[in-house]
């Protein structure tokens, strides 16, 4: 029985919650207007930066990319610490007023999960702050026995830190875990980890290669919504405890 399934690893961003177009996106560019900066991140172009985790990281990586002659009034890292924070600030914001919402068939998994006494972690990029407001609007901080987030690790995805520091905090060894994740950096990070991966797309990641996941689908499905099956073998109409339990062990 050394497949058995034993824990659930959940990344946020894109997969627990469709959290970066109507949320990050829309946070930055208030946090932008608040410092009075005439910056603006369409929908599309967004996109191309999420191509760098974390939201400090990304700042840097538009400065240096676009903007290579911008020199803040302070020193760089505390104007991109400033800003982020700034960019927090709304984004909690937003997820308070319902402008954020959970993607079609985690809380079903999740609580079943529960039911059957797999434990349940987080893996994310994401500020905890911005980790624990989420959850505790829609689900329950004391479900997930580890957290792994944003600055707890040395390095961000696509770099396997965070699930490494998970599967630590959690005592599970990664044959008894499966991972969700939407993003090519957030499935090379858990693969790096050893971790067999399910990703759930989202318009942002659906273009990139996910060669090395277990499955890849719409969305994890609900009864009454099936989900789309986009890579590898899945006869199911939506995702539960059985059919996981079948993906970990084959
Ligand atoms: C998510 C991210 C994050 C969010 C914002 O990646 O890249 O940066 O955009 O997080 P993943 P911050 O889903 O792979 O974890 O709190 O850092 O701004
Ligand atoms: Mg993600």
């Amino acid at each position: 029985m050394t497949n058995q399934l034993q824990g659930l690893i959940f990344d946020v961003d894109g997969t627990l919650a469709n959290t970066e177009k109507d949320g990050h996106r829309v946070a930055f560019n208030q946090a932008f207007a608040e410092a009075g900066l005439d910056w603006n991140w369409s929908v599309e172009f967004y996109g191309q930066l999420l191509t760098v985790s974390g939201g400090k990281e990304r700042i840097e990586f538009y400065l240096s990319q676009y903007l290579p002659d911008f020199k803040p009034t302070q020193d760089m890292t505390d104007f991109v610490v400033h800003l982020h924070q700034l960019k927090n600030k709304y984004y909690q914001a937003l997820l308070r007023q319902g402008a954020i919402k959970l993607r079609s068939g985690t809380k079903r998994i999740i609580e079943s999960a529960r039911q059957n006494g797999i434990s349940l972690a987080i893996a994310t990029t994401s500020s905890l702050p911005n980790v624990i407001a989420l959850l505790e609007k829609y689900l329950d901080l004391d479900w997930f026995e580890t957290i792994g987030a944003g600055d707890m690790v040395a390095a961000k995805k696509p770099a396997p830190d965070v699930y490494n520091y998970v599967m630590e905090q959690i005592s599970l060894p990664a044959q008894n875990l499966l991972v969700f994740e939407d993003s090519d950096n957030g499935l090379e990070a858990a693969t790096k980890a050893g971790l067999k991966t399910i990703v759930t797309v989202n318009n942002y990641t659906k273009h990139q290669d996910f060669s090395q996941a277990a499955l890849v689908v719409s969305d994890l499905g609900e009864p009454n919504s099936p989900c789309q099956v986009i890579q590898g073998d899945f006869q199911a109409s939506y995702l539960d405890i059985v059919n996981l339990r079948s993906i970990l062990s084959t």
